[in-house]
């Protein structure tokens, strides 16, 4: 396809004289070489949290508004089914092939299938630790940086006391790139105050349902938890479920810090019941397009986009609610 961008650029003059043969009557954009529509194979995660719902929604909206054919398969947090969605993506002979990959290993096969079909392919949200030659570019979140942020919050909290402070972490989808990430930049950070201790750190696997089934047997096996580090914000609120059954306030009893900030996140931190949220952006519906477009025009694209994000506190909290999109 690329080809025939550049055949459309090279016979523009052409074009120009014969526009019945191929005039693109459907866009008024003028945006450029006037060829067929760019078709788009995404391959989603699944539905597993607010986060990915509002990714998906832009992803959907954004492909629309930039004209683009989006073909979109939802993989059920399986593996196997966003391979099975690639290799159908392939056989179509789509443009562009963009993934969000639910874990980091195994993807060298398909990338390979990607590649000598001539299809470039689009990292989205989560990293994959297969060649980077396999692929264009990765844009996303610094799940490390965010990790970070996590700790560095309850550093400065606890920096006045020298009580140990047992926290528990509930961590995302085991192998995912959030998941380890999110995990080693929290871990690296509070390492700077000893009294911070890790008592227990388990998958709940990005879901309310799971966080809240993981929170209930936490709380039955610890009775002195002061914190919960959540990976994202539906495994918090789920949590927030199973500690208020258990007769404890949350954000007071047990101190509550999330990662992506999306609405019902916010909500929660606004009552009070959260008390720091990293935020995670999944608008990235219009960067991917933008991407897209170029690399399928052939135009030079930054191997790594880097999403930018802040975090909030309850007072943060209040004041960005009205405003929130997701
Ligand atoms: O934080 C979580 C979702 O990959 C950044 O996946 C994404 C994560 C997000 O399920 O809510």
């Amino acid at each position: 396809m690329k080809r025939r961008i550049l055949a459309a650029a090279a016979g523009a003059a052409l074009a120009l004289a014969s526009l019945a043969a191929c005039g693109d009557s459907g866009s008024d954009s003028g945006s450029g070489s006037g060829s067929d529509k760019i078709t788009l194979g995404f391959s989603q995660v699944g539905a597993e949290s607010g986060w990915r719902t509002a990714n998906t929604k832009s992803i959907k909206e954004e492909a629309a508004a930039a004209g683009i054919d989006l073909k979109f398969a939802d993989a059920q947090q399986k593996q196997e089914n966003q391979i099975a969605a690639i290799r159908s993506f392939i056989k179509q002979k789509v443009d562009v092939i963009a993934f969000s990959p639910v874990v980091v290993t195994g993807w060298d096969a398909v990338l390979k299938e990607a590649k000598a079909a001539g299809i470039p392919v689009v990292l989205t949200d989560r990293a994959v630790d297969s060649d980077p030659s396999m692929y264009v570019t990765f844009l996303g979140s610094d799940f490390v940086e965010e990790g970070k942020k996590a700790g560095q919050w309850l550093v400065d909290e606890y920096k006045d006391s020298d009580e140990t402070v047992n926290i528990v972490q509930l961590e995302g989808t085991v192998g995912a790139a959030p998941a380890i990430d999110r995990k080693k930049g929290f871990a690296e950070v509070i390492k700077a105050n000893p009294n911070l201790k890790v008592i227990a750190s388990q998958s709940g696997e990005f879901t309310r349902a799971k966080g809240k089934e993981v929170m209930q047997a936490l709380l039955k096996a610890h009775k002195d938890i002061d914190v919960l580090y959540a990976h994202n914000d539906d495994m918090g609120l789920g949590a927030i479920q199973a500690i208020e059954e258990a007769g404890k306030k949350p954000g007071e009893d047990i101190k509550i810090i999330t990662v992506d900030a999306v609405r019902d996140g916010m909500q929660a931190l606004a009552d009070g019941k959260i008390n720091f949220i990293v935020e995670c952006n999944p608008l990235l519906g219009g960067q991917l397009m933008e991407i897209v477009k170029k690399v399928h025009a052939d135009e030079p694209v930054e191997r790594r986009i880097v999403t930018e994000e802040t975090v909030f506190d309850q007072e943060a909290a209040k004041k960005a609610l009205p405003s929130r999109q997701y």
